[in-house]
């Protein structure tokens, strides 16, 4: 078997070059070198290959909302399904503990520069399998177990790994909460009262569920005031900070952390990012941000999942590229024009808006719960997810909030009217939830799938169909 190797990047480390073959425009692609990999999986896995073919289907003819959720191009998922995935290399480029790692060592690099070029930082790591998995190697990093951690309460949109105790991070560290106005917003004072009092080595800003824009700057003048290191975790946001369309954490925070599936339109993964402190003394040797890559290999991650780390890479030159502004300045209409329209339907949103791709719908006062609405919402094609909201009793599972998302939306090319028909779509649904005291009439979820299969049709996944 033949297959065509890409060129190296620069000159190959002595003893690693590798026979290049010559190209076969009709042999099996070079990335997995076999063949048709789908229809190979077809043939020896008929039933994972169906359920993997429904889902394409699912999401194809789906509206998602999910504010956590996006849609990667092909070229991403052609990285993640790479031989990538066959490699065991840990460590980092040019520090391995395997042999066979010099174009791995390139990859990474180039997922490394990328990321910085793309968000402006003085270092990035690549390696962190999730956001998770990035905020647990910070804080591990930063605190001793029984160590004081001060974050936004889950209620209050923060996300488990800052603090809640249903969490390492609220179990281990003495984790204690912020919580947000009665409008539903950051209180900066009362954030700077809590860090004085509870003196935490370390502040989480940065949300799950909170549609504003965050005010870094304050947040490092707090930490800084009560000598604590600074952690933003852009999870959600991440591309709107990219685009210019949010103020930017890089030089603020001590450290940045960020999913990349997300707003980042990217794989499965997370990222480490460090700005002007990058090069500040660690808690204990070395600089900080050589304290974050022994933070995620080897204290908390193995080998990494180069794969991943490619992919990464593949997302973030489209972020860094001229295309991505216009991207991001359309999802950041789309929820404009969403919570606009939703607030003309009478809906109420926490915060009564928003600066972010996040709208959240607060139910208490409707007589319906997270739970029921997101039922009937996926039952005509609208995937939303429940969510609780600032002061919520509910259950986790059940819920008084809904929260929505543009970013799905946007990279289906959905300009401020698409965005606004599918917040009629939402609230058509709720009202008619409502009226029917929980139960959706079956003509009202006809006509909803109706028009979802239509604005799906009209605005296709980009990169899957055409
Ligand atoms: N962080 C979770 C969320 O916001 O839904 C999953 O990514």
């Amino acid at each position: 078997m033949t297959f065509t190797l890409p060129a190296p990047l620069g000159a190959p480390a002595e003893g690693r070059d590798l026979p290049a073959a010559a190209p076969q425009p009709d042999g099996p692609d070079p990335i997995t070198f076999a063949g048709r990999a789908a229809d190979r999986l077809r043939q020896t896995d008929a039933a994972l290959y169906d359920l993997l073919a429904r889902e394409a289907a699912r999401q194809n003819q789906t509206l998602m909302m999910v504010a956590a959720s996006s849609v990667a191009d092909p070229s991403v998922l052609a990285c993640g399904g790479s031989t990538l995935g066959n490699l065991t290399a840990e460590g980092f480029p040019g520090g391995r503990y395997h042999a066979g790692c010099g174009v791995a060592d390139e990859i990474e690099q180039l997922a490394i520069e990328r990321a910085r070029a793309a968000f402006g930082a003085q270092d990035a790591i690549v390696q962190p399998h999730s956001g998770s998995s990035a905020n647990l190697a910070v804080l591990t990093a930063l605190l001793s177990p029984g160590d004081t951690l001060l974050g936004l309460d889950l209620d209050c949109g923060g996300h488990l790994t800052h603090g809640s105790p249903a969490s390492v991070s609220g179990r281990y560290y003495n984790a204690k909460g912020y919580r947000v106005t009665p409008e539903g917003l950051l209180d900066y004072d009362q954030i700077r009262e809590l860090a004085l009092t509870h003196r935490p080595k370390v502040i989480v800003c940065g949300a799950s569920a909170y549609p504003r824009a965050i005010d870094f700057a304050r947040f490092r003048e707090i930490a800084d005031e009560s000598n604590a290191y600074l952690l933003a975790d852009i999870s959600h946001i991440a591309g709107l900070v990219a685009a210019g369309l949010h103020p930017s954490p890089i030089d603020h925070a001590h450290i940045t952390t960020t999913s990349t599936y997300k707003q980042l339109y990217g794989p499965r993964g997370g990222l480490i990012l460090l700005g002007r402190d990058a090069r500040q003394a660690g808690p204990e040797r070395g600089t900080l941000a050589g304290t974050m890559r022994r933070a995620v290999f080897p204290f908390t991650q193995g080998t990494p999942d180069l794969a991943s780390v490619a992919a990464k890479a593949r997302a973030l030159d489209y972020v860094a590229g001229p295309d991505f502004a216009e991207l991001a300045k359309r999802l950041a209409d789309g929820a404009q024009a969403i919570a606009e329209r939703l607030s003309e339907r009478g809906m109420r949103l926490v915060t009564g808006g928003t600066d972010t791709h996040m709208v959240l719908i607060d139910l208490r006062g409707t007589g319906l719960t997270g739970d029921i609405a997101e039922e009937a919402l996926e039952s005509c094609g609208v995937i939303v997810n429940r969510n609780r909201v600032p002061g919520d009793t509910t259950p986790v599972r059940t819920t008084s909030g809904l929260r929505l998302g543009s970013n799905t939306l946007a990279a289906r090319g959905m300009d401020r009217g698409a965005a606004a028909a599918c917040a009629d779509l939402v609230a058509d649904v709720l009202d008619a939830l409502q009226a029917g005291s929980g139960v959706l009439p079956g003509a009202v979820r006809a006509a909803a799938r109706a028009r979802v299969v239509e604005l799906c049709a009209r605005h296709p996944l980009p990169g899957y169909l055409s």
